[in-house]
């Protein structure tokens, strides 16, 4: 049968459980809770073969990695930072949709001297910045970047940007052109991919059907 070994895939909560549930569904994969009311960290699935754990964005990778999951779905931006280690990354699944970018106050103008930069994604802005030839300081931060240069913490943020409202909220705009195109992408573990080689391709390939069908609309 289809799905013959067991599988456990690590999501997170928000836009990336509401994003998978339709493409999991194609797979034949229904969660029974809402992570969004149940607080239960571990949901059955439809399938008793199947289990979803419900993780912080930064953790999926980890999980994976180590195989305390099969599966997972990740954006780009974290598996960057994680670097990629243990894992395939097979599908881009196209959801969770944004840009990272560089940002700063309304007008900013460069002043001469070194930057500092204030950001979650320290791996890929550093790159950025390496690719520019340009010698930056990073200050790593965990969240509410749009602060930063508000309070002189840092003249610059790399962040990810949707709408831009977050941005324009704080008297901020993007600098230039996106770092990158995010987008979350299906993970798996490594040994899983020889061990339930079967099970983990048959979901695969559902799930690229679903992505193909969704790109051509
Ligand atoms: O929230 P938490 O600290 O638990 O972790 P997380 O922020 O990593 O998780 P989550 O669930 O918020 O995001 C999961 C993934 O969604 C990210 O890793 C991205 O790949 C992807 N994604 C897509 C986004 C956004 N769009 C997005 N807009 N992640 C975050 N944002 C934030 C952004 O950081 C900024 O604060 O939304 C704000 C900007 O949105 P706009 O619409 O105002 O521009
Ligand atoms: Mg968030």
């Amino acid at each position: 049968m289809a799905l013959e070994h067991p599988i456990t895939i690590a999501l997170s909560k928000g836009r990336i459980f509401k994003d998978s549930v339709p493409l999991l569904r194609h797979a034949g994969i229904e969660p029974l809770d809402d992570p969004e009311s149940s607080r239960k960290l571990i949901l059955d699935t439809n399938h008793p073969n199947v289990r979803l754990l419900i993780i912080r964005a930064t953790d999926v990778p980890t999980y994976v990695q180590w195989g305390a999951a099969d599966l997972g779905v990740a954006g780009k931006d974290v598996l960057l930072e994680h670097g990629g280690e243990g894992l395939y990354e097979p599908l881009d699944l196209r959801i969770a949709r944004c840009r990272m970018m560089v940002a700063g106050p309304k007008g900013w103008q460069p002043r001469g001297g070194r930057l500092r930069i204030a950001t979650k994604y320290v791996n890929s802005a550093r790159a950025y910045y390496a690719g520019l030839g340009q010698q930056v300081d990073i200050i790593k931060l965990y969240g509410s970047m749009e602060l930063a240069p508000l309070v002189g913490l840092a003249d610059l943020i790399v962040d990810l940007v949707e709408s831009g409202n977050t941005l324009r909220a704080n008297g901020l705009e993007p600098l230039g052109e996106a770092i990158m195109e995010i987008s979350s992408r299906l993970i798996v573990n490594r040994a899983a991919w020889k061990t339930k080689h079967p099970t983990v391709m048959h979901i695969i390939e559902r799930l690229r059907e679903v992505v193909d069908e969704e790109s051509q609309r």
